[in-house]
This record gives C-alpha cells, structure tokens and sequence, in this order.
C-alpha cells in the first residue's frame, strides 16, 4: 500500500457537486447532467491523486449525497415507503436523502464526533440484502480506464449495522445486527465481483469501534472478518478505523485474516502505548495514519516519521496514511489568497496532506534523506507556528491563568430570580424567539456589497438599521415579551463571532461538507483569542431603543465556536475554550451595561464535542461546563441569561445542562413530544425552560390549538412560572409569511394558556 490516503473531499474543489445536486432537484437541470458534473469530480480526484504520488488510491469516495446511504443501497436496504414510490434508481436515493411526497426521509444524525451528518438507514427482519447496485465496481472501472487502479472504499458491515436503526415494523428487541449473516452474503457477492473487475484491495471502514463497545459486538466484529477472511474469491482486505483508539476492536483485527489495517495515530495515538495489541501485525500490513484528516495543521513530518520507525519491528509492512479520510478537511490552501502568508504556510488541506503522505511513504522507502528538503521545511513551518507572534497574546494568556473559581459562579438562583422578575416583569409563560429572523435576498445581498465594497460603512448599517427596524416592530406588532434584534448581520453564527476576534483566520473556499449538498466554512483558531472592541453592541443597542419589551442580546458560546472551528493543537482544548469564553464574558458585559437585560449565550454544540468513549467524558463536560460558566457569570443577578441547544438527543448532556446554571434553557423539542421535560425534571432542573413548541425545519405552520395542546402537556412536567414558549431553532432559514402565521399561533396560544391558568 506504500502511501495512501483514507478518503477525499467529493463535493468539488469550487463545490461544483453542490451546484449540479442543487439544480437537478429544483429541475433545473437533467440526471445526465449531474451525472455529468459527478464524473469530472471523480476524475479530477482520481488524477489529482494518482499524479500526486500515492502508491494507492482510494476508490468509491465519490457519493451523491452520503457514503452510509450509499451502503445500503449497494445493499438493498431501501425501505419500502421509497421503493414502492415507482421512481428510479437515483431519485429513489434522493427521496431517502431528502423525503419525497408523503415518504419522509430517513433520519440524519451526526458521524461519530465530527460535524458531518449521515444518513440512518433502517433495517428490519425482512430487509432483503442483496447486491442491489454495483456502483463501486462501475467506478473501479471508472477509474481503471483513466490509468488510475484504485482501492474500493465502503463502510463495513459491522459499523454499517451499529449505525442503523431498527425498522418501524421491527419487533421489540430487535437489532440491526441480528442480521449480520445476511449482510455479510450481500458483501460477499460485492467482494468477488470486485475480484473479477481485477481488484487488488478493498478498504473496509470500521470506525464504529473507536467507540465503546459491548462483547457481543466485538464478536460480530470478530464474526465479519474472519467470514470476509475466509472468501476464496476475495480482494485483500484492509480493514480500518478511525477517529480513536479502537482498544479490543485492535486486538480483533490485528489477529483477524485481513491482510491491512488502517489505524488512526493521531486521535487514537494512545495505541502505540499498547505494543501488544499490535502483535497480531506480524504478517499483516499497518497503515500508520500519522496525518491528521480532521485538521488543518501541516504535519510535523519528522515527528511522523520517528513514529513510523518505532512500527517498523511489530507490522509486516508499514504503509503510510492519514488518520481518517479527508472529507473533513478543505481541498486546497492553495486556492486561498486571503489568508495571512505566515498563518497561510502553517496550514495543509486535502491536497497538501496528499503530499504529506507521499513525502513520508517515500521517506520509509528511501530513507529520510532522500526527502531531507521536506522535512526540513515541515520543522521549520511548525516550529514557526509554536514561537510566532500572533499565536501568543500575553494578556490573554495571563487572564486565563490568573482565573479563580469564584469567576465562573453566579449567585444563588432564588436571589437571581427575584432581581430579574423586578428588572423585566414578564408574564407566566413568556414568549420570545431563538434569535435569528428569516435572512431575505436583500440582506443577503447589503452583506455582500458591504464585503465588496460596494456599500460603505454607513449605508450598511443603515441598511441593517432598517431590517432590524422592521424586525422589533413584526414582534411588537405579534406581541412577543422577549424581543431580538433578527440577526441581520449574521451569516453563519461561528464564522460572524470568529470574524470578529483575534486568534481566527478565516478561508474564502475553505468548504467543508457538512450533509448532502450543504457545506460549512469552518474558520481557523490558529492563536490566543481575544476580543478587540465589543462586537454586537450596536445592534443590540439599536433594537432596545426602539422598544420598552426586553430585547435580548444574541451571543454563541465557547464550545459552538471550537465545534464548529478547526482548533489549534499547541494546547488542552480546555485552555482555548477559556480564552473564547473571556472573550464572550467582555461581550455580555459590554451587552448589559448598553442596557440589555436578558442575554443569550448558545450551546448548540454541546453534545457534538461529546467524547466517543464514557472514559473521557467527564473531563470534557467538566470543561465545557467551566467555559460557559466563565462566559456567563460576569453579569448581575438581573441579568437574564439563557442558552439554546439544539441538533441532538440530551441523554448524554442531561447533567451538563443543569450544571450550565443559565436563568432559562430553551431546547428542539418540537418533534420529541415535549419529553426532554421529563428528562430534565429527573435529574432535579429547576430553571426556566423553553421547549420548542414547533418544528422550524419544516414549512408547516401550526395551529394555535396544536400549540396549546403542546403547553399544556409541558404543564405537566414544568410550573407555569419556569416555562417559556418558543419555536425551537433560529427562523433563519425560513420566509417571513410563514414566520409570522406560525408566531401569532405560537403568542395566541401563550395567551390562552395564560388565561387558563387564573
Ligand atoms: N454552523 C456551523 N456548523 C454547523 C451548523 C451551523 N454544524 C452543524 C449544523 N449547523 C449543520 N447544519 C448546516 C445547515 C445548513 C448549512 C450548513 C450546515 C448551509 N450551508 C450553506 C450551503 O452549503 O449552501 C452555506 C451558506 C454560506 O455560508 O454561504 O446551508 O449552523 N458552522
Ligand atoms: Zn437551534
């Protein structure tokens, strides 16, 4: 295998896959077309990766939507609301994707502890596995006939079943993996066409195992391979995982027959601690994945390499990799101009860790002087980042040090109610929004040209000015208590604070795929954080002054901000996490003597960051907990602060979230039925809380009655003096008709409830 790479970016290096999905589903273009566009994409990949060197290249990365619903397709686990819709094959896929008619779509959740979202398929006792589609044998070919013979990619079975779900029509205890013998046929049949296309080695993804996992799962994983081993008519197998350490799951690979593992030496770097899990690598190739796939940072190739050396005597052969696959990484830093030129040469994305591999695979092959030149610059590029300028901010790093205990505590919550209630004399069941008003074309468009240059300074703003205008009279006017200003300025909520604060770069095509079509910019945390001038001050300001309700000042957490960024690497993520929460604490500060009186600071995140082992849990919630403590409890007892979680099940967090210590919590609970109240009063929470009372990811508007029936049913979980109404996300991706029909049922039925009440 040499030097390989575990996967590639796939939505194209100007995100032209994006474009092609987006037209075809508004109609706007053919199937022939789309397949079109998705075959330059998998050609410019494969040369890009064949011409860089690589000894191996990875096949079948390429996917319309999402490698898992790619899986069960291959497979024929297409249930049977979809199969029975009578389209074809790639609008059948479209529909599990994205719902079609009365078909919803299959649920979306995240992949393992990174910030892409795959598809859960949904697999029940009568699930017919089968070779159904032989896409990854058609690429192959694909491929082949560009002169590139690569390494077929598909997500193992056993972490395909651990990330399904059982069917609705499952009987009670059923488990994905009761059918593991089925599927493993399915996968045989691939295998041995594979073989007769010519393929000489397939990669099996396994990352389900850098998670905890019970013994009769280690024993279906023991199950799979040692049945995959035993094929007659097979390709090699080169099993890998990622995105940890894959503790007993190592030890079952490395004596299974495949002939390759792939193991993630970065965020599972603790393996190397064990040499006796690797024992079974005698015979066996290692594909050491000593280049990170989920950051930004150029490798430290000499570090690499001494690492590398240390292998040399356990694994038959010692490959070269990158701990997972680059999909969670940008394509090319090349294509950034706007980057600081010494922050710029401290970064590798896609493209330049492909280098990066190829330098190291050449280096065990040849030895390291024969890429002396590259590992003298890789030293120089990190030793420049560790002593540079703009990553140490001395002040910062003296704040952070210099915090006591008594920095991240408030006031005991009775005395903070009571001077509240004072300050803002609110109603039972107050009602108020999450903060982000829908974004028009012409918002949008004042954004750009402000960007541009096209506007100045000063017509922005009054642009803004008058957007926010419009947004406190729309409230006023609906009769909200809890007032915000919309959001205007706003793009994405991480990139907006990160744009604003020192120790951040931002990227012009730094994309990253977060689900299907949609991707993210993730900015760079490449130094010590800290806050220049205040940020959201003036807008907030602005919308007060237009109102006597309470307008709410809008903020993002420490933890969303470093969820949502790539991180430095330099120091405990606990450290980073305490400057940006300094940085969030001046805001609130400067937030509240504007005269704003409630303050909400959001944790969307919180769970994302979630380590994948309990292990290491406690440590990381310990810490997230102190960040948005520190960045909340620098104001007074008035001061109302709340938080908004969303995007998860609370299960894991539910402690978390009554250690946060905010005034009010409002939470996605539109589609759970109100249960996470319930949860919530389990272990003892006693704060305002506003569960979402409908589902803004959908157009539908509710009815006043619907939302009634809502409240009354949280009335029983949640005293009217702690329940708050509210949708349950940011209206941000919505339209304003719409927004307003489902508020003023959302008010009317407030005002219903409340009425009841007396
Ligand atoms: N911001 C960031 N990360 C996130 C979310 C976010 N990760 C988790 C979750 N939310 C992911 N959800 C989305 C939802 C929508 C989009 C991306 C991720 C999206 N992106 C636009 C697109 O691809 O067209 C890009 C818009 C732009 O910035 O120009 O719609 O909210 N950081
Ligand atoms: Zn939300």
């Amino acid at each position: 295998i040499g030097s390989t790479v575990l996967g590639y970016p796939r939505i194209g290096p100007d995100r032209e896959l994006k474009r092609a999905l987006e037209s075809y589903w508004s109609g706007r273009s053919s199937e022939a077309e789309l397949r079109e566009e998705a075959r330059r994409v998998r050609t410019d990949t494969w040369r890009t990766l064949a011409d860089a060197g690589l000894d191996s290249v990875p096949g079948n990365t390429f996917s319309f939507y999402d490698q898992v619903l790619d899986t069960a397709v291959t497979f024929g686990a297409v249930p049977p609301r979809f199969s029975g819709l009578g389209l074809g094959p790639l609008d059948t896929y479209f529909a599990m994707a994205r719902g079609a008619d009365s078909a919803v779509p299959l649920e979306m959740t995240k992949w393992f502890d990174t910030n892409y979202h795959y598809l859960v398929p949904e697999i029940g006792p009568d699930t017919r596995f089968r070779l159904a589609d032989r896409t990854p044998v058609e690429q192959y070919r694909e491929a082949l006939e560009l002169g590139v013979a690569t390494r077929p990619v598909l997500v193992g079975p056993v972490t395909f079943l651990l990330l399904s779900k059982p069917a609705e029509q499952a009987p009670e205890g059923f488990r994905p993996l009761d059918r593991l013998e089925d599927v493993l046929d399915a996968y045989a049949e691939l295998l041995s066409e594979l073989r007769d296309a010519g393929v000489e080695w397939i990669q099996l993804d396994e990352p389900a195992f850098a998670a905890d996992r019970s013994e009769s799962e280690l024993d279906a994983l023991r199950a799979a391979y040692r049945r995959l081993g035993e094929l007659r008519e097979r390709p090699r197998l080169m099993a890998a995982g990622y995105f940890g350490d894959l503790g007993e799951g190592l030890g079952v690979l490395a004596s299974s027959p495949v002939e390759a593992l792939g193991l993630d030496l970065v965020a599972g770097r603790s393996a190397l601690e064990r040499p006796a899990a690797l024992y079974g690598l005698r015979d066996k190739t290692l594909v050491a994945g000593l280049v990170d796939g989920r950051n930004v940072w150029r490798t430290d190739l000499d570090a690499a390499l001494t690492t590398a050396a240390t292998l040399l005597g356990l694994a038959g052969e010692v490959a070269v990799g990158t701990s997972c696959s680059l999909l969670h990484v940008p394509y090319d830093v090349e294509a950034e101009s706007g980057i600081d030129p010494q922050v710029k040469s401290w970064l590798a994305f896609a493209r330049q860790k492909v280098d990066e591999v190829v330098t190291l695979g050449r280096a065990l092959r040849e030895g390291r002087d024969a890429v002396a030149g590259e590992l003298a610059a890789a030293s120089a590029a990190v030793a420049d980042r560790m002593r540079a300028e703009g990553v140490r901010n001395h002040r910062a790093q003296e704040r952070v040090a210099s915090l006591r205990p008594e920095h991240a505590r408030r006031t005991d919550y009775e005395a903070r109610r009571r001077a509240q209630e004072e300050s803002l004399r609110l109603p039972p069941l107050p009602t108020t929004t999450i903060g982000s008003f829908p974004q028009t074309a012409g918002v949008r468009e004042a954004r750009a040209a402000a960007r541009t240059g096209g506007i100045d300074r000063a017509a922005y703003i009054r642009r803004m000015r008058e957007e926010i205008a419009g947004v406190v009279e729309l409230q006023e006017r609906l009769g909200l208590d809890v007032l915000v200003h919309g959001e205007p300025e706003r793009n994405d909520m991480v990139q907006y604070f990160s744009e604003h604060m020192e120790g951040f770069a931002a990227t012009d095509q730094g994309w990253v795929q977060s689900y299907g079509s949609r991707c993210v910019r993730p900015p760079i945390l490449f130094g010590d954080v800290a806050r220049p001038e205040a940020i959201t001050v003036e807008w907030a300001e602005y919308a007060q002054s237009l109102t006597d309700k309470p307008v709410k000042g809008m903020l993002t957490g420490p933890v969303t901000i470093l969820a949502w960024s790539f991180v430095r690497d330099d120091q405990p993520l606990a450290d980073t996490a305490a400057q940006v929460a300094l940085a969030i604490r001046d805001e609130a500060g400067d937030l509240e003597a504007a005269g704003i009186r409630v303050v909400q600071v959001d944790e969307p995140a919180l769970r994302e960051l979630l380590p994948l082992r309990a292990d290491h849990r406690r440590q990381y919630l310990d810490w997230a907990v102190e960040a948005f403590r520190l960045a909340t409890s620098g104001v007074a007892d008035s001061t109302q602060i709340h938080t908004h979680l969303c995007y998860s099940e609370f299960g894991d967090v539910i402690d978390a979230i009554v250690a946060l210590d905010a005034d009010v919590t409002s939470i996605e609970a539109a589609r759970s039925r109100m249960e996470v109240l319930d949860d919530l009063n389990a272990v003892g929470f006693a704060r305002g809380v506003g569960p979402g009372v409908y589902d803004i990811h959908s157009p539908r508007v509710p009815e006043a009655e619907e939302v009634a029936d809502l409240l009354r049913a949280a009335l029983k979980a949640v005293p009217a003096q702690r329940l708050w109404v509210n949708p349950d996300c940011g209206l941000k991706t919505r339209g304003y008709a719409e927004v307003e029909s489902a508020l003023h049922s959302m008010v009317g039925a407030a005002a219903a409830v409340r009425r009841s009440l007396r």
